[in-house]
C-alpha cells in the first residue's frame, strides 16, 4: 500500500451503530405513524375548487413538519463540513497516559471530523478569511473523546468571559446584520484595538493560513495545553497537532473572493470529492509533551492560549494517523447534529487551568441544550458513544431509551445496585489548588507582543508580503480613523517596519519612532513555506482544448498525472466531444464558461494547431491563463498550444521554441517537441511546490 491508504475500510463499530437508524425511504410513502398515501400533490378539499379541509391530517402533518425543519444554527462556526473516519496509534504512550485509544496500537478508532468557519452564517462562503475549526470525535472503547481545535495554536483572547464580547465584535454588526462573514469591519477592529490580547492571533488570522486550499490541506491545534494522566496518576502537560499529509497550502486573496461566487461550497466539495474518489484525507496527530516540572521554564505561561510553545524548543512527537475515509449519509442528521464539548474526555486526558479552557468546558454543554433541544441529544445517532451508555438520568424531550425497572437512583437496593460504580473510571488529576477568589489576570499573562513578532518573524517574504496587504485590505474597511490608528499603534509594538507599511496602505500616519526594538527570534517551523512540497496527489489540473486538439497528447498528459494521483478536466467552450487532429476524438469534462481557473491548481494549454488558433482569440481562455499566472499557479503549453500563452497578457517570458522538450521560467512550463517525460517531471515539480510565489504579476490584468 502507499503511503497515502486508499482502502475502504470494513465497517466499523460506530458504522455498524448508525446502520442501524439509517433509513433509504423506498417504501410506499405514509404518514410519521405509518398509514399510506396516495396523493401528496392535492390537499383535501370541499370541492375541487373549495376551502382546504382542517381534517387532512396529511396534509397538516406534511406542513407542521416542514414548519419546524430548522433549528438554531451555531452560535460560532455555524458552517461546516464532516467526513467519518479512523485514528491509529503508532506506538503505545502508556508512559504518558493511560486512554485506551492512545495505547493500543492496534486499535483502530472511529472518528467524525467537522470542519468549520467562524464567523459566517450556515450559508456563508467557504473561502472567506476566518479561522478553521477542526473538531474530532473519538468514538472510543472509553467513551466519546472531542478534541475542538482550530486551524491556528493561538486564540484571540485569554478568558472565557470574554469569548461574547469578541463573538459580537466579529459577527456582523447588529444594526443592520452587515457584513457578512467578514472581519474586515469597525467593530472586530475597534475590540482588537482596545484588547491587545488579540494581536497575536490577529497576525494568525492576516496570514494565509486563514485562507487553506483544501480542509485536506490545514493544521489542526488543539490550541490550550491540556494533560496527559497515566496509570500511575502522573500528569505531562501536552499540545495537540494535527499535519496533514499533503502540507499545509493556502489560496491568494483576491482568489478566494472569487471562489465565493463562482464555488461557495469549495472547501466542503473539495472535502466530499476527494473522499468519494478513495482520496482520503490524512493528518498525523502530533504532541508537544511537557514533564510538570517544566511548567516554568518559559518566558509565557502554558496555561495562556494566545501563546504557542515553539516546536524548536518542545519538538512535535508524531503519535498516530487520523484517516477520513466516509461521507455522511445526511448532512443534518450528522455534519449539523454532531455536538463536541471540551469537557468529553476519556480517563488519561484532563485539563489545565488556562481560563480559556475552564470556560469551554461550560459552554459547549451549555450550547447543545438550546440547539439540540434538551438533555437527550446524547442519543442522536451521530453522538451516540460505542461505549455502553448506563445511568440513573431519565425523562425530557425527546428520550429515546425504554428505561426498564423501580429503580432511577443511587444507591438502590431494589435494582440490585445497578447501574453500579465501575473499573477504570475516570479519575480527575488531582491538583493541587490554593487562592483566594479574585477577578485578576494573572502578571504571566501580560505580554502580548513578543509572540506576535515571532509569527512575523518566522514568515518568507511573500507570507509577510500577504500579511501586509491583508492588515491594508482589513483596516482599510473600517470607516472610523481612529480605529486605524489604534491598530497601527499596536503592530508598532510588533514590529516597526510592518506598522509603517501598513500604515502607508491605509492613509494613517506612520509612527516615527520604533516603540518596542523587534526581538530577532523566530520559528521556522510556522512558516508553511517550510511544509511538504513533494506530492501533487489529488490537485486538480485544467486542460484547456478546443477542435483540432493533439487528444493523443492530453491522454497522455492525463495519464501521467494520474499515476501521482492528480486530475486532468479538459475544458473547452463548449460540453461534449471534441474532434482531434488525428481523427479521433476527445472527451470534454466542463465547458469553460460553467468553471474558471480559481477552481483549478494549475492551468495547461493542450497542443494541436487548430484548437490553439481558437483559444488565442478566446477571451475566456485567456483569462483562465492570465488569471492562474496572477494567482502563483503553475501554467504550461504543449506544443502549438504555446502559442496561446504568447497571446496571453502576460509579462515577457522564455518560452520553448522549435525543437524544446521542456523550458520553465517562473513556474510557466512549455514544451515544443519531442519527448515530453522532461516536461512532465517540470510540471509536477511545479504543481508539489504549489504556488510560485517569487512570479512578478503586479501588470497582470486578471
Ligand atoms: Fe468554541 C464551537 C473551537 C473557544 C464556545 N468552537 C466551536 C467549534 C470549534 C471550536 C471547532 C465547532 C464545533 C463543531 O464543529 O460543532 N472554540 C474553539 C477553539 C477555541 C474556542 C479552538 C479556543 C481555543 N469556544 C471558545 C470559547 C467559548 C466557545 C472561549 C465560550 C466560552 N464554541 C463555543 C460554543 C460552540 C463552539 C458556543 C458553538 C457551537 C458549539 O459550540 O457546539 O459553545
Amino acid at each position: 500500500m502507499s503511503e497515502f491508504s486508499r482502502d475502504q475500510e470494513a465497517a466499523d463499530e460506530k458504522d455498524r451503530q448508525l446502520d442501524q437508524v439509517r433509513d433509504a425511504s423506498d417504501e410506499a410513502l405514509t404518514t410519521n405513524t405509518g398509514v399510506r398515501v396516495d396523493d401528496t400533490d392535492n390537499s383535501l378539499s370541499a370541492g375541487e375548487r373549495g376551502p382546504t379541509l382542517m381534517e387532512d391530517f396529511h396534509f397538516r402533518e406534511k406542513i407542521t413538519h416542514f414548519d419546524h425543519e430548522r433549528i438554531p444554527e451555531r452560535v460560532v462556526h455555524a458552517r461546516g463540513a464532516g467526513a467519518y473516519g479512523y485514528f491509529q496509534v503508532y506506538e503505545s504512550m502508556a508512559r504518558y497516559t493511560r486512554a485506551d485509544f492512545l495505547t493500543d496500537p492496534g486499535l483502530r478508532t472511529p472518528v467524525f471530523v467537522r470542519f468549520s468557519t467562524v464567523a459566517g452564517s450556515r450559508g456563508s462562503a467557504d473561502t472567506v478569511r476566518d479561522v478553521r475549526g477542526f473538531a474530532t470525535k473519538f468514538y472510543t472503547r472509553e467513551g466519546n473523546y472531542d478534541l475542538v481545535g482550530n486551524n491556528m495554536p493561538v486564540f484571540f483572547i485569554q478568558d472565557g468571559i470574554k469569548f461574547p464580547d469578541f463573538v459580537h465584535a466579529v459577527k456582523p454588526e447588529p444594526d443592520n446584520e452587515i457584513p457578512q462573514a467578514q472581519s474586515a469591519h469597525d467593530t472586530l477592529w475597534d475590540f482588537v484595538g482596545l484588547q491587545p490580547e488579540t494581536l497575536h492571533m490577529m497576525m494568525w488570522l492576516m496570514s494565509d493560513r486563514a485562507i487553506p486550499r483544501s480542509y485536506r490541506m490545514m493544521q489542526g491545534f488543539g490550541v490550550h495545553t491540556f494533560r496527559l494522566v497515566n496509570e500511575r496518576g502522573e500528569g505531562t502537560f501536552v499540545k495537540f497537532h494535527w499535519t496533514p499529509l499533503l502540507g499545509t497550502h493556502s489560496l491568494v486573496w483576491d482568489e478566494t473572493q472569487k471562489i465565493g461566487g463562482k464555488d461557495p461550497d469549495f472547501n466542503r466539495r473539495d472535502l466530499w470529492d476527494s473522499i468519494e474518489r478513495g482520496q482520503f484525507p490524512e493528518y498525523e496527530l502530533g504532541m508537544q509533551l511537557i514533564p510538570e516540572s517544566k511548567e516554568f521554564d518559559f518566558d509565557f505561561d502554558l496555561l495562556d492560549p494566545t501563546k504557542i510553545v515553539p516546536e524548536e524548543q518542545v519538538p512535535v512527537t508524531p503519535v498516530g494517523k487520523m484517516v477520513l475515509n466516509r461521507n455522511p449519509d445526511n448532512f443534518f442528521a450528522e455534519t449539523e447534529q454532531i455536538a463536541f464539548h471540551t469537557a468529553h474526555v476519556v480517563p488519561g486526558i484532563d485539563f489545565t487551568n488556562d481560563p480559556l479552557l475552564q470556560a469551554r468546558n461550560f459552554s459547549y454543554l451549555d450550547t447543545q441544550l438550546i440547539r439540540l433541544g434538551g438533555p437527550n441529544f446524547q442519543q442522536l445517532p451521530v453522538n451516540r458513544p460505542v461505549a455502553e451508555v448506563s445511568n440513573n438520568q431519565r425523562d425530557g424531550y425527546n428520550q429515546h431509551s425504554v428505561h426498564r425497572g423501580r429503580t432511577s437512583y443511587f444507591p438502590n437496593s431494589l435494582g440490585s445496585g445497578c447501574p453500579y460504580l465501575g473499573e477504570a473510571p475516570y479519575t480527575h488529576y488531582q491538583e493541587r489548588v490554593d487562592g483566594a477568589k479574585i477577578r485578576k489576570r494573572s502578571e504571566s499573562f501580560k505580554d502580548h507582543y513578543s509572540q506576535a513578532t515571532l509569527f512575523l518573524n518566522s514568515l518568507s517574504d511573500p507570507e509577510r508580503t500577504h500579511l501586509t496587504s491583508a492588515f491594508q485590505f482589513e483596516l482599510g474597511k473600517c470607516e472610523t480613523m481612529e480605529v486605524r490608528e489604534r491598530v497601527v499603534g499596536h503592530l508598532n509594538h510588533v514590529d516597526h517596519t510592518l506598522a509603517r507599511a501598513v500604515a502607508q496602505g491605509i492613509g494613517v500616519t506612520p509612527p516615527a519612532a520604533e516603540e518596542t526594538p523587534n526581538h530577532g527570534r523566530s520559528s521556522p517551523a510556522l512558516s508553511q513555506a517550510n511544509t511538504r512540497m513533494d506530492t501533487v496527489y489529488s490537485r486538480q489540473i485544467a486542460v484547456l482544448a478546443d477542435e483540432g486538439v493533439d487528444a493523443a497528447g492530453v491522454t497522455r498528459f492525463r495519464e501521467a498525472m494520474a499515476v501521482q494521483g492528480a486530475a486532468v478536466e479538459v475544458l473547452a467552450p463548449n460540453d461534449g466531444r471534441l474532434s482531434a487532429a488525428d481523427g479521433q476524438t476527445l472527451a470534454v469534462d466542463r465547458a469553460l464558461h460553467t468553471m474558471s481557473s480559481v477552481l483549478y491548481d494549475a492551468v495547461v494549454v493542450a497542443g494541436g494547431a487548430g484548437s490553439a488558433a481558437s483559444l488565442a482569440g478566446n477571451g475566456l481562455a485567456l483569462n483562465y491563463i492570465a488569471e492562474a499566472f496572477k494567482h502563483a499557479k503553475p501554467v504550461a503549453a504543449l506544443q502549438e498550444g504555446v502559442g496561446v500563452l504568447e497571446a496571453a497578457p502576460l509579462p515577457r517570458l522564455r518560452l520553448a521554441g522549435d525543437g524544446d522538450a521542456a523550458v520553465a521560467d517562473q513556474g510557466v512550463i512549455t514544451h515544443r517537441s519531442g519527448d515530453p517525460e522532461e516536461f512532465y517531471t517540470a510540471f509536477t515539480r511545479a504543481l508539489a511546490g504549489h504556488r510560485v510565489w517569487d512570479r512578478q504579476t503586479a501588470a497582470v490584468p486578471a
